[in-house]
């Protein structure tokens, strides 16, 4: 993929932009609150954030139609809020309230919502893989013309379930756009340490799925391969699979000590925070000024302290209800 342009935007080039720096300045700002409530007790169970990564599903997700559908990992808060998920349904779920987009049951690692056809949200590793096969199976049989994105980490291509879903995906030549964040690591497992291949397109190409590796923490870079990965699928040609090469600031989940990275690691990958880089981008074009900087966090400040008020304000889900949903309603008779 071509790297980042330099050169003079056109004005709605410069407003796409902008909304881009937007976007991704608002999920490091939710998940910092959310870490921030996690320290109060206000969120618990297993949390796992995105900071580092926003540039992926900032770029990668608006090229996608509401038609679409999005399967994502345990890892998903930024999928959800570039979904259009709302950030107070979201924050609801953190605290495991019934106003949650997952009726609180589902908490950090299983947003869902089927309006905007965002199929979580998934804690096991690869597992969403064959889910993104069956939704794409199911607009084929049906003649549906639609894309599935799959976000999954490099963590997944260790597990069965990549393999058989990257076959039947290419066997059946079914719309699927897999998305593979490659952060380095699973867990405190590195990529090197685990695979004797560590060239994940080459995975991918040996199913005959056309793959290509694109810069992660550049968000023009990732939304020029997303487009170009999203017409091929969407124009029936197969699967296609991009390698987002990215890398998470902060720990794998809450409780994670690091020691089996170097802090200098961090500090030259913190060099290429794609918030950063685009920033840095539209200042030196010009396009960018302090106050629309000022007005994007005092915006966003607002909607996480929405959030928060929402959250708060929420309510448990009465005790009667716990056993709904585990059988059918039919059953319980
Ligand atoms: C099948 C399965 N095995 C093990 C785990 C425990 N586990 C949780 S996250 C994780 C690492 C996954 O890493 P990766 O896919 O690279 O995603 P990342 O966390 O880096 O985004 C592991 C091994 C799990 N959830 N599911
Ligand atoms: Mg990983």
């Amino acid at each position: 993929m071509a790297s980042q342009s330099t050169t003079p935007q056109s004005a709605p080039a410069a407003d796409h932009s902008l909304a881009l720096l937007r976007e991704m300045l608002r999920i490091r700002r939710f998940e910092e609150k959310c870490a921030e409530l996690y320290s109060a007790g206000k969120i618990r169970g297993f949390m796992h954030l995105y900071v580092g990564e926003e540039a992926v599903a900032v770029g990668a997700m608006p090229v996608l139609q509401p038609e679409d559908a999005i399967v994502s990992t345990y890892r998903e808060h930024g999928h959800a809020l570039v979904r259009g998920i709302p950030a107070k349904t979201i924050m609801a779920e953190m605290y495991g309230k019934h106003e949650g987009c997952s009726g609180g049951r589902g908490g950090s690692m299983h947003l869902f919502d089927a309006a905007t056809r965002f199929y979580g949200g998934n804690a096991i590793v690869g597992g969403g893989l064959p889910l993104a096969v069956g939704l794409a199976l199911a607009d084929k049989m049906q003649g549906r013309q639609r894309v599935t994105a799959c976000f999954f980490g490099e963590g997944a291509v260790a597990e069965g379930e990549f393999h058989e879903s990257m076959n039947l995906a290419a066997l059946w030549k079914l719309p699927v756009m897999f998305c593979c964040e490659n952060n380095l690591y699973a867990m405190g497992t590195a990529l090197r340490r685990s695979e004797s291949e560590t060239d994940l397109c080459l995975k991918a190409a040996s199913y005959e799925i056309p793959a290509w590796p694109v810069d992660g923490m550049d968000v023009a870079t990732c939304e020029e391969a997303a487009r170009h990965a999203y017409l091929s699928v969407h124009s029936g040609g197969g699967p296609c699979f991009v390698e987002f090469r990215t890398y998470r600031f902060r720990a794998h989940s809450m409780f994670d000590p690091q020691l089996y990275r170097d802090k200098q690691e961090i500090e030259e990958w913190k060099k290429r925070d794609p918030i950063l880089i685009l920033q840095g981008r539209l200042e030196q074009q010009g396009l960018l000024k302090a106050e629309d900087l000022q007005r994007f966090e005092d915006e966003i400040a607002a909607e996480v302290a929405d959030a928060v008020d929402f959250a708060e304000a929420g309510t448990w889900e009465p005790l009667e209800d716990l056993t709904r949903f585990v059988y059918s309603e039919s059953s319980r008779r």
